[in-house]
């Protein structure tokens, strides 16, 4: 057993802005961090993590699955929300209260009150996988910002620019921290570099990342 001795301090929630729009919110879902996991654990006893294709047939090094009315979806006939998990034909499970009410309310803090996300991707991330820049332009209505939670190890965050030729700004991400991305950085060049091998208390040798949007 490892004492835990941070355990009585006090967390530290901040708020730093990246660009106009994009806003991290350090610890903000550290509260809720192990009943996040517990859902995760149960959605995706379901709805199986799976390394997905892309249109040009590369297996993705990140393991994903989805909960809420549309899940993003990716093979040879590209990229798309629908409404049925393609592993099983089934729906997506629902969004669970806690997920929906973080994301509303990390939205809300950050400055989107009307956030009511339809769509929640759920990224696992194993020492090794990573996630090359590129936007994320699949959803309907891109009025709406996009809200990533990062849960378990850390990883290093790249915040590009509007075209893939501006160099991106190296950014951590650590256990409980809330990312609201919208208005004029809501089609930033984004991804992660390569995850390093660590353990964390909560999720063992992996990060995961939440990703709620508004799809439909
Ligand atoms: C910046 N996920 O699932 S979340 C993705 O850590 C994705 O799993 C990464 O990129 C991850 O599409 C990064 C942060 C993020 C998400 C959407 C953005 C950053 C963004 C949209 C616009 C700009
Ligand atoms: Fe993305």
């Amino acid at each position: 057993m490892t004492p835990d001795l941070f355990a009585d301090l006090p967390i530290e929630m901040t708020t730093e802005t990246l660009s106009e729009g994009a806003v991290v919110l350090r610890q903000f879902a550290f509260p809720q961090g192990r009943d996040l996991l517990g859902e995760i654990r149960r959605i995706t006893a379901t709805a199986h993590l799976r390394h997905m294709k892309t249109p040009g047939g590369h297996s993705m090094s990140v393991a994903m699955s989805c909960c809420g009315s549309w899940g993003w979806v990716t093979d040879a006939r590209g990229y798309r929300y629908q409404a049925e998990d393609p592993c099983s034909g089934a729906l997506w499970p629902a969004m669970p209260s806690v997920f929906s009410a973080l994301a509303k309310s990390a939205a809300l803090t950050a400055g989107y009150p009307d956030f009511t996300p339809d769509a929640c991707l759920i990224n696992c991330y194993e020492p090794g996988a990573k996630m090359g820049l590129h936007q994320d332009k699949n959803e309907r209505d891109l009025s709406q910002p996009i809200v990533s939670v990062s849960l378990g190890l850390p990883q290093v965050f790249q915040f590009g620019g509007l075209t893939r030729s501006e160099r991106p700004l190296n950014i951590p991400l650590g256990h409980g921290d809330v990312v609201v991305w919208g208005g004029p950085s809501r089609l930033r060049y984004h991804g992660v570099l390569t995850l390093k091998a660590g353990t964390h208390p909560l999720t063992g040798a992996c990060r995961y990342n939440l990703t709620f949007r508004c799809a439909r």
